[in-house]
């Protein structure tokens, strides 16, 4: 975590106390972080684990969002988005992603499809970061196909990244790890769907950034699952894996990112399941520590905190 200290007088003494620690957010279970920096802030959007202890299950309703200017004091927003938004959608507020372009904000979810089985995905679109927003297509922007890994949860678990050629790519992917251009509308695809090979340990929650002129596409390896990441010169690859990122993260079966830039240091998000008690797999808390880049722009091992 971040430890900020804030002097206190304590028997007229100054003392360093920490105000902000791992987990980040501590009155609810929170899981899947994505982040978004606009105009100074960063926005965090996370799904709300809600499976009442012991219940070995997910149940996630809606996302939550969050903000803040120092990345340690963070300012919850009203849920600005529920699986009720999508109309085509039964249940499970599971992974996303929300970008900006053109001063509307995208938010690409899985969800649970009503009536083809398995999970699709689906975009909002909003006027501001904090929402409301509203269903962008009035259907699944991708729906659950079974061609490739026979599994109907391999259209998950989206990430979204505009290029400075003005294009946007979507990835996305359990098993699998598909990707497809988009339109500038943002709701449509714009061409076939492709598949990354080449991705050892793939399981799911991929993530794409870009730091000094190279891009990276980490995801979680394995399961229990630990982060990984591969890295190439082009956002459509091929991508170069580059190994591990972190470790089994305390207490929770699966490990999911977020990295961003924000006011000149990088940032690992993630969630574990650390809170004491209830925590676990299903009751998942997010994090963050920092992420620390080599001179060849290849990435250290994060070292992940508990304070
Ligand atoms: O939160 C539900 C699912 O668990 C996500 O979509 C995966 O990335 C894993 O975190």
């Amino acid at each position: 975590g971040l430890l900020l200290t804030a002097p206190t007088l304590v028997l007229g003494q100054a003392a360093p106390v920490p105000v902000a620690g791992n987990p980040i957010i501590k009155d609810k279970y929170t899981a899947d972080p994505a982040a978004l920096v606009h105009k100074g802030t960063v926005y965090l959007y996370a799904g709300h684990d809600e499976a009442p202890a012991p219940e070995q299950r997910y149940v996630m309703h809606e996302w939550l969002c969050y903000s803040s200017q120092d990345m340690v004091h963070w300012k919850e927003h009203p849920s600005p988005l529920n699986v009720k938004a999508f109309a085509w959608a039964k249940d499970d507020a599971w992974a996303s992603q929300v970008i900006e372009r053109g001063g509307k904000f995208y938010w690409y979810a899985a969800v649970e499809h009503g009536s083809i089985p398995g999970k699709s995905i689906g975009v909002a679109v909003s006027d501001s970061p904090t929402g409301p927003f509203k269903d962008a297509r009035g259907s699944a922007l991708i729906t659950n196909n079974m061609t490739e890994s026979k599994i109907s949860w391999d259209d998950i678990d989206p990430t979204v990244f505009i290029d400075d050629k003005g294009q946007a790519y979507l990835y996305w992917g359990n098993t699998n790890c598909y990707w497809a251009k988009l339109k500038p509308n943002m709701t449509e695809l714009d061409g076939p769907i492709n598949k990354v090979s080449n991705l050892p340990g793939f399981t799911e929650a991929p993530w794409v950034h870009q730091h000094n002129g190279w891009y990276y596409l980490s995801y979680a390896y394995q399961f229990p699952e630990k982060l990984a990441y591969a890295m190439s010169r082009s956002i459509e690859g091929p991508w170069e894996f580059k190994g591990l990122l972190n470790e089994v993260a305390g207490n929770s079966n699966t490990n999911h990112q977020a990295i961003i830039d924000f006011k000149g240091r990088s940032y690992f998000i993630y969630h574990n399941g650390s809170i004491p008690t209830d925590g676990g797999s299903f009751r998942r808390s997010v994090c963050v520590d920092y992420l620390y880049y080599n001179k060849d722009g290849t990435i250290k091992r994060v070292q992940m905190t508990t304070e």
